[in-house]
Order: C-alpha cells, then structure tokens, then sequence
C-alpha cells in the first residue's frame, strides 16, 4: 500500500497545484477581464481538472470459468465479497465499486442491476447471487442482464479503483463479451488468469486475438499455485511463459510475456478467516498468505497502477495541463504586448516550436503502436486465409472419402480410385488457386485500408502438385459355383464310393438270407416227410389186425360156418409198400442230410458278408445325411468365398484411405509451406517497411520543423527585450510560478 499512499499524496498535492493556478486565473481574470479573454482558459482549466480528478482504475479480471476468477477479486478485497464455486458461478459481468461513490447509501453494500432492456433495479447484497450467477432461479442472469454495479466499502476500491469481474470466457454470450472487451480496451490493467493446475489448454489466449492496442496492459497470473507440487513450479511457469511467446494470436513484447504463480483462494483464506477452505485451517494467516505468493503479484500491480508509465502519465497531467495554462495566460499577456508593441512573434514561434516538439514524441509513441499492430493485422489475414484453405480442404477430402468409401465391389474400387483422385486433384488445384486469389484480395483490402499505396498481386508461382495415389490390388480368386460343386462332390466321393459297396453288400447278405430261409423250409419240409413216412411204417408194423385191414394189407377171408373169423395171409402188396416206403424213407433222409448241407454252406457264406447296415432304409438315411452336409460344404464355401471379398474390399479401401491421408497431410503442409514462401508475402511486408521508414520520415520532418523554430526564436529574443514593464512583471510572475512547477515535476 505504501505505493498507493504516495500515489495519493502526490495526487493531493496536485489537486493543490490546480487549485492554486485556478485561483490565480481568476485573480488576472478580475483585473484584465476587459482587454483580455483569460475567462475562457480558466474554465478550460476547471473541467480538464474535474475530468482528472474523477479518472477511474479500472482492473478486469478474465479467464475460463472456474479459474478463480471471483475468488481473486475476493482476495484483493480482503473479504468474500462475491459468489464463487466449483461450477460455472458468474455469469455477468460486474462492477465492484466504492460505496462512496454513491451520494446516499446506509454503509452497507448495495447492487444496482441492469437489464439489457434498460431497466434498472436496486437489491439488498444478500440477494446478489440471485442477479450474478449461473444458479440464479430468479432471472436469466447471462440473457436479462447486461452488467451489475456492486458498490462495496473496501479499502482497495478507494480512489478510483474498480474491479471488475467477468464470466468465464467459455461462457462468454455476445454483448458480455463485448462489455468485457470495451472494458479491457479502457482499463488500466487487465489480467488473464490462467488454471496452473491445466498448463496444456491456454485456449484463453485466443481472446487475446483482437485486443492489439490492449496487451501492453494485460497481465498473466497463474492461478492454483497450491495444487502444482512445489518441483514442478517453474517447470509449469516456463511451459506458460513459452506458450505466451510463442502464441499465434498476438504479438506480446518479451519482457511483458511473464506469468505471475500464486494461490487466490490461500490468500484470501489467510486475509478473511471467514472462509471456509478444506485445507490450511490451522495455519498461521501470515505463513499462508507468504505461502500463496499473492503479495508479489499484488504489488507488482499496485506499482503498475500507482507508480507505472501509465500512472506517470496521469500524474504528469495537471503539469503538462497547467503549464499548458500558464502558457497561455502568457499568451495573452504577450499577445496584449505585441499588440502595444508590434513586436516580432516569438510567443507565437515558442508556442510552435513546443507544438512540433510534441508532435514528434507523440508520432514516435504512435508509430511504435503501429508496427505491432499492422504486423498483427497482416499475419491475421494469412492466418485466416490458411484456416478457410484448411476447412475448404478437409470438405474436399471428406468429399473423396466418401467416396471411396460408397464403393461396393472391388473392381469398381480400382477402376474408381483414380478416378476420385483426378476429381479431387482438379478440385485440389481449384481450391489452392482460389484461396491464392482470395489472399490477394484480402490483403488488399485489409492492408490498404491502412497503408493507400498497398496493392500487391499474390500469384501461385508453381502448380499445386496433386495426389496420386498408386492402386495396387490383389483380387481374390472367385470361384463359380460349377466348380465348387465340383470339389465338394469330389471330397465325398469316397464316402458315396463306401455306402454304394456297403448297399451291394447288404443285397447279398439280404438275398443269402432269403436263400437260407427257403433252405431251412426245404429241410423241414423233407423231415415233416421223412418223420411221416415213418411213422406210417411204424404204424403199420406195429399196427393191430383191424388196422392192417383197415389199410387192406391183409386180406379177410371168411372161413366156414357162421363163425366169423379172419384167416391171416400175407399180402403181397403190403410187402411191397413197405418196401416202397422204406426206400423213400431212406432216399428222403439223403435229402434232408443234403439240405443240412446246402444249409450249413449258406450258413457260412452269410458269416462272410458283413456290413455296418442292417437296411435300406439305413443307407438311405446315411445317403440322405451325405447329401445335407455335402450341401451345407457347399454353402460355406459360397459364403466364405462372400465374406473374402468383403473383406478384401474394405481393406483395400482402409489402405486407400490410409494412403490419401499420408499424402493429405503433406499436401497441408504444401499450403502452409507455400504461404509462408511467398515472396508476394515477403514484398507486402516490404510494404509495410516502407511505410514504416515513411512515417519515420514525416517525424524527421516535424524534428527539423521543431529546430528551425527554436533558432527563429532564437533570433527574435531582441524583440523580447522591448515588452512593456507591466506585462513583463505579470509573466514574471506566471513564469516564476511554472518554475516552480517544472521543479515539482522534477
Ligand atoms: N485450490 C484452489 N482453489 C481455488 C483457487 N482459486 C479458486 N479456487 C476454487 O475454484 C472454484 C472456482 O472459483 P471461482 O472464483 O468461482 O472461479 P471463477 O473463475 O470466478 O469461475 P466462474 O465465475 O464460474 O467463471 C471455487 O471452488 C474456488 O474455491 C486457488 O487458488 N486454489
Ligand atoms: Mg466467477
């Protein structure tokens, strides 16, 4: 704070120097109102000190959400003032302001919010997250509001200074964003806060793009220092000071591409007990807020706002605008000379000199300015020209791809990819020459709007050099259905050679069977025979005399008398029958023995035919089973043969695709290459040189102007020693005055 104390009493003192050379305006303005017109420079006077006095210091702090943003502001204030969480919090834009600023107000802080549509309300500090924050359930906070004034009692927001905090710049909607950057553009500092615990992302440096006139006053703090382990610190600080450096957004002086590490949320733990933290509850406030590094940023800022270039200037003000005033009450008081006198100009030749001598140094500040900015805008064209070529090119490419990839048999692919590539290369070719067209005409455009005499003709000197792709595909070997049908009837054909032995077997082995059955009714059919005969023979022979009548083998005699009686006599017939029946009898048991040979042979010859099948039917079925799984083989081979060159297909087309990507790449890389080769490029920076050494020349000119005019003045001191007495005591008087001013100034 000491800083800003000295700060203030400087101001104080000068607020006093207004004063004074105010109230000496008016006593001249009392006595020579009548010859001279000192009123008017008086009030000129007045209102450049009101506008001093009332100059604001405007702090933005901008980042991603969630980068602590709130939590910083907070810790400058010393106090949890506004809203902060692990969420998206703030969600407009808001103005931290001392609560004096406000001509009544009870001493307790307040919040004016106003709406996009004009409408502004009054709401009590406890309702502020209802206004500022993404969680509100009250408004819209990011679509209603346009930006909330908070007017707080802090110490830090005294004499002028203002803080302002901004949603995070993902969140950004159009007019907050436009409020944010209207802001930094007027600020006296801005910060962009960065996430230590995320060095990789920096997306926020793309907000720098257009803020070229602002980046001199940008700082970049690093916030999180607590969560970066204590070894990896400078590690992380030099991976974001080299981002700075090298950023392709803005060109950020060297000396000022400096990341300040520290820990919002320890310092302002350390400052307000209030707060509640998962950690550092028992540490020493005065450990912890040397621990957060806070202080070295914060007096690195206090020094920037209170005792940097910029504050100088401010300071500088009430001189300059004072002698500025002393110098034209003399003015008027050597003007009322001359007119006594007529004497030579030399106020008038003063006057002119001081004029060109200002004039030089400002033409040196603007020009310096203009450099950065002219060589900004420039390599934003070819920036933005390559980004259009890029996403053109990506659309041509996807353009290809797709069709590469809407192929469907092989053939096509090879006939096709050439093809494809013709078209892109023709579309290729377009495509680069009407982006070096296009490059032209924008740098054209952009450039003479600032430079009148730019104009120059960027031309393609070579040919795009094309894609071209070599195609080299091996086909698999299809095979038709004839001959597949061919293979497969062949892997089976033992197997039906097998079954078709198998079937002649079983019809022997059936007809051997059948044979045997016939053989065996046979052998039956001469035993039931044989066994009869026999039983006939033995019937007879053991038969009764009744029962050999009965068969009439014996004849019946009836003998004399009545008497009944049989006489037996041995018939001749019978014998013979018996005979007859014993021969056959004999004959057949010969052939019953033959059939129980011819029976035993079939016998035999069936033991020797064997075969797994018992049926027709079996081998039917077995054949029916071939035939399904010869079927099947079939359909599998079809298939496989379906599947192989699918899949051939879409490998080749991957390794068509991998191939175009290879040489897309390089093809970018082309562009680039060629953009940064070219010499029209080279002769428009010579442009921009040129106009450079031009301006350099104008300031020559009005450093000479400057010089001449001090050696007329020179020349006319003679004249000077002729002013009337009278006058000659006033400006004594004013002079002595400026002296005294120029001694403070010292
Ligand atoms: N560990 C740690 N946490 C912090 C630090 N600074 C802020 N936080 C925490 O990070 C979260 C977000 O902080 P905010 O201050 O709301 O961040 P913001 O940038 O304002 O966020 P938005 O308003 O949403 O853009 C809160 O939980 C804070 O407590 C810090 O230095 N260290
Ligand atoms: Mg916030």
């Amino acid at each position: 704070m000491d800083i800003r104390k000295q700060f203030i009493q400087k101001k104080e003192e000068l607020k006093g120097r207004f004063e004074n050379a105010i109230a000496l305006g008016n006593r001249l303005n009392e006595k020579y109102h009548e010859v001279l017109s000192i009123h008017q420079i008086n009030e000129n006077l007045q209102a450049l000190q009101k506008n001093w006095e009332s100059e604001r210091f405007e702090i933005v702090v901008v980042g991603e959400f969630s980068t602590g943003k709130s939590t910083f502001i907070n810790a400058l204030l010393q106090r949890e003032i506004l809203p902060s969480k692990v969420t998206p919090t703030t969600a407009t834009v808001n103005f931290i302001r001392h609560l004096n600023e406000l001509s009544n107000h009870t001493g307790e802080p307040v919040a004016k919010v106003v709406f996009k549509d004009g409408k502004e309300i009054e709401i009590p500090y406890l309702e502020l997250p209802d206004y500022v924050t993404e969680m509100s359930s009250k408004v819209n906070v990011s679509n209603q509001i346009h930006h909330v004034d908070l007017y707080v009692d802090s110490p830090y927001l005294e004499n002028g200074v203002v803080l302002v905090d901004t949603p995070g710049l993902q969140a950004l909607n159009p007019e907050h964003e436009k409020i944010t950057k209207t802001q930094i553009k007027k600020s006296n500092a801005s910060i962009l806060l960065f996430n230590m615990e995320q060095p990789g992302k920096l997306t926020e440096i793309k907000f720098l793009r257009d803020l070229s006139d602002s980046i001199d006053r940008i700082f970049f703090v690093a916030n999180r220092l607590d969560g970066v382990p204590a070894d990896q610190v400078q590690e992380v600080k030099d991976q974001l000071e080299k981002a700075l450096r090298e950023n392709n957004y803005q060109q950020i002086e060297e000396s000022r591409a400096v990341i300040y590490p520290l820990s919002a949320l320890q310092a302002l733990k350390a400052r307000d007990q209030d707060v509640i933290t998962k950690h550092w509850q028992d540490i020493n406030p005065v450990t912890l807020l040397q621990e957060s590094k806070f202080l070295l940023f914060e007096e690195r800022l206090e020094q920037y706002l209170f005792d940097g270039e910029k504050t100088n200037d401010f300071l500088q003000v009430p001189f300059t605008a004072i002698d500025q005033f002393y110098s034209q009450l003399i003015a008027e008081f050597e003007q009322y000379q001359k007119n006594l006198e007529n004497s030579e100009d030399l106020e008038e030749l003063k006057r002119m000199h001081k004029l060109a001598k200002d004039e030089a140094e400002l033409r040196k500040m603007q020009l310096k300015k203009e450099i950065i900015r002219l060589k900004n805008l420039f390599n934003d064209t070819i920036r933005a020209n390559e980004k259009q070529f890029n996403e053109d090119f990506d659309r041509l490419v996807d353009m290809t791809k797709t069709a590469i990839n809407g192929i469907v048999t092989i053939e096509e692919l090879e006939d096709q990819v050439n093809d494809e590539m013709e078209i892109f290369n023709t579309g290729y070719q377009a495509l680069f020459d009407s982006k070096i067209y296009d490059l032209s005409e924008e740098l054209n455009r952009t450039m003479r709007k600032e430079l009148n005499e730019f104009d120059v003709k960027v031309e393609a000197s070579h040919q795009a050099s094309g894609i071209h792709l070599q195609v080299e595909m091996k086909k698999a070997v299809g095979k038709s259905y004839e001959e597949i049908l061919q293979e497969v009837t062949k892997q089976f054909e033992e197997k039906e050679q097998d079954l078709k032995g198998e079937r002649a077997v079983l019809e022997k082995k059936i007809q051997l069977e059948t044979e045997l059955r016939y053989k065996r009714e046979e052998k039956a059919m001469v035993e039931r025979e044989f066994q009869e005969d026999i039983r006939f023979q033995e019937m007879l022979i053991q038969s009764t005399p009744q029962m050999i009548e009965k068969h009439g083998v014996i004849k019946k005699r009836r003998f004399f008398f009545d008497k009944e009686g049989f006489i037996q006599e041995n018939n001749e017939k019978y014998d013979q029958l018996i005979a007859q029946k014993r021969e056959l009898a004999k004959q057949k048991k010969a052939v019953a023995a033959q059939k129980l040979n011819e029976e035993k042979d079939l016998q035999l010859s069936l033991a020797g035919v064997s075969t797994a099948y018992s049926s027709h039917e079996e081998i039917r079925e077995e054949r029916r089973d071939m035939r399904e799984q010869k079927n099947m083989a079939i359909m599998q081979r079809l298939n496989e043969q379906l599947n192989n060159s699918d899949q051939q297909l879409n490998l080749e087309k991957r390794k068509v695709i991998r191939q175009l990507e290879m040489l897309l790449n390089t093809t970018k890389r082309e562009y680039r290459e060629f953009l940064r080769e070219l010499d029209a490029l080279k002769l428009a920076e010579q442009k921009i040189e040129e106009h450079i050494k031009k301006q350099d020349g104008l300031l020559e000119d009005v450093v000479k102007r400057a010089t001449q005019l001090s050696e007329q003045m020179a020349n006319s001191q003679e004249a000077r020693q002729n002013l009337a007495k009278e006058i000659e005591e006033i400006r004594h008087r004013i002079e002595e005055e400026k002296i005294l001013l120029m001694t403070a100034m010292i």
